[in-house]
């Protein structure tokens, strides 16, 4: 029997709601009904579903090379795609290493932070700076520096983590795009290094804008601050793009549109548009070269570290035929050119009953709901049942709904996405 992931298992086995087929920005649900699938499957499908470019390019792999082993062997595609994305990347962002998962592609970058300072004689920093409402994945690491108390209740000792405040102000409710306050709580980094010693941290991590909580946006100048700090104690400044990146702001990564470059940058979900399970992070050239100089003779193992699928060929496939999709239709500036329309029609929802807060940056919003007393979560995942019915796939997740659809979308879907939300919102009892 199927043990679903983050899913009340029990009520989805009451009334499942399955997905059988899909074509576009739409779904096919297995009672015969097109959704619209408002948050690009879960924030993967960025180039819309079933393309066939992908499809051709994955058969072709899978009749040609299905796997190599990851270990000691390598394989055409995962050179090409490893280059095409030191491309895309900015600055000396430069060495990328493959996993599954956005989850892996974390833990690679915590892992890689630890033994590079153990390389550069500095071991004894290992610890990690999260923030509040900060999601990283699920795997030990991720797990630690993830903000999100549920998250982390059920699991005992993590992993040695300290956290920044989140960026979420009451007085930044109804923002269109960035914040204008909140620059200051970028100076908490200041104070977690005053009382823990820099000498101690290896790394800040933090996604450049949150996505599972909510869609929390980083206040005008604050991303820049953190790399001020960062730099000035040597910290490392770890971006997670596993929601950003590859267009999701406008352009190739939250780093490019926010003008600030980290020194680690993880990626997954889009690289493949979703069509298979793959993670990068992408290192600085002087980390990757720092293992290379401590490395010892040629054929010993610099980072002992790795997945058996690690760049796996299907997964190599998926995401060059991706990005070319990505490229040559152009969608992050799509992305960008449609994000004005977007931010109207989400606003639009203003006034409505239970409303707290609308944020949007890009194509990405998200709704905050007034919750019932002591059940945070009812209020969106009721609107979420009632919209499934309505023709709409959206996210629900704390007090908020989430939505970030596919880049190839039309006005028209927009339109249809407010106005299913405004009748259900608008009639919630
Ligand atoms: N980092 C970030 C910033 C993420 O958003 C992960 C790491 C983990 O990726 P994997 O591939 O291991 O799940 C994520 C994943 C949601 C939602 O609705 C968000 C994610 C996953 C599922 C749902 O907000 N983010
Ligand atoms: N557990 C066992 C017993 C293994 O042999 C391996 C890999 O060889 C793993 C876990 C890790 O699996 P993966 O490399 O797919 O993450």
């Amino acid at each position: 029997m199927y043990w679903m992931p983050y899913t009340g298992n029990r009520l989805m086995k009451d009334n499942p709601r399955m997905i059988v087929g899909a074509d576009g920005c739409y779904y096919l649900s297995a009672d015969g009904r097109r959704i619209f699938d408002s948050l690009s499957g879960l924030w993967c499908c960025s180039m819309g579903h079933n393309r066939r470019e992908i499809a051709i390019s994955v058969t072709s792999q899978i009749a040609t090379l299905d796997y190599s082993p990851a270990f000691q062997f390598g394989h055409p595609q995962a050179f090409q795609l490893a280059n095409r994305i030191k491309e895309m990347a900015p600055a000396d962002l430069d060495y990328v290493f493959f996993s599954n998962s956005g989850s892996e592609a974390v833990e690679t970058a915590l892992k890689m932070a630890r033994a590079y300072w153990h390389l550069k004689g500095e071991p004894e920093r290992t610890k990690f700076i999260g923030r509040g409402k900060g999601y990283h994945g699920v795997n030990f690491g991720g797990t630690s520096v993830g903000g999100i108390p549920s998250n982390r209740a059920l699991y005992g000792e993590l992993v040695d983590t300290v956290h920044l405040p989140h960026t979420l102000l009451r007085d930044n409710a109804f923002s269109r795009g960035l914040p204008d306050k909140g620059v200051e709580l970028a100076e908490d980094l200041e104070v977690l290094v005053e009382e823990h010693g820099a000498k101690n941290i290896a790394a800040v991590i933090v996604e450049p804008l949150s996505g599972s909580a909510g869609v929390i946006l980083p206040p005008v100048g604050y991303l820049e601050r953190l790399r001020e700090i960062c730099t000035e104690h040597g910290i490392l400044l770890i971006f997670d793009e596993v929601i950003t990146g590859f267009g999701r702001t406008g352009r190739n990564f939250a780093a490019d549109t926010f003008g600030v470059v980290p020194d680690i940058l993880c990626l997954a979900k889009a690289l493949t548009n979703g069509c298979a399970p793959m993670g990068a992070t992408v290192a600085r050239s002087e980390i990757y070269e720092t293992f290379m100089v401590n490395g010892g003779p040629g054929y010993a193992t610099e980072f002992p570290h790795g997945y058996t699928c690690s760049g796996h060929p299907i997964a190599c496939a998926a995401a060059l035929a991706a990005l070319d999709i990505l490229e040559e239709e152009k969608l992050a500036q799509r992305c960008a050119e449609l994000a004005p329309y977007f931010e109207d029609a989400i606003h639009g929802l203003k006034g409505l009953p239970y409303i707290l807060d609308i944020r949007n940056f890009a194509l990405t919003g998200a709704i905050q709901l007034e919750t019932y007393p002591d059940e945070p979560a009812r209020r969106p995942a009721e609107v979420a049942q009632d919209c499934w019915e309505k023709g709409l796939y959206v996210r629900y997740a704390g007090d908020c709904l989430a939505v970030a659809p596919p880049f190839i979308v039309e006005k028209e879907d927009i339109d249809f996405t407010f106005n299913v939300l405004n009748d259900v919102i608008g009639t919630l009892p």
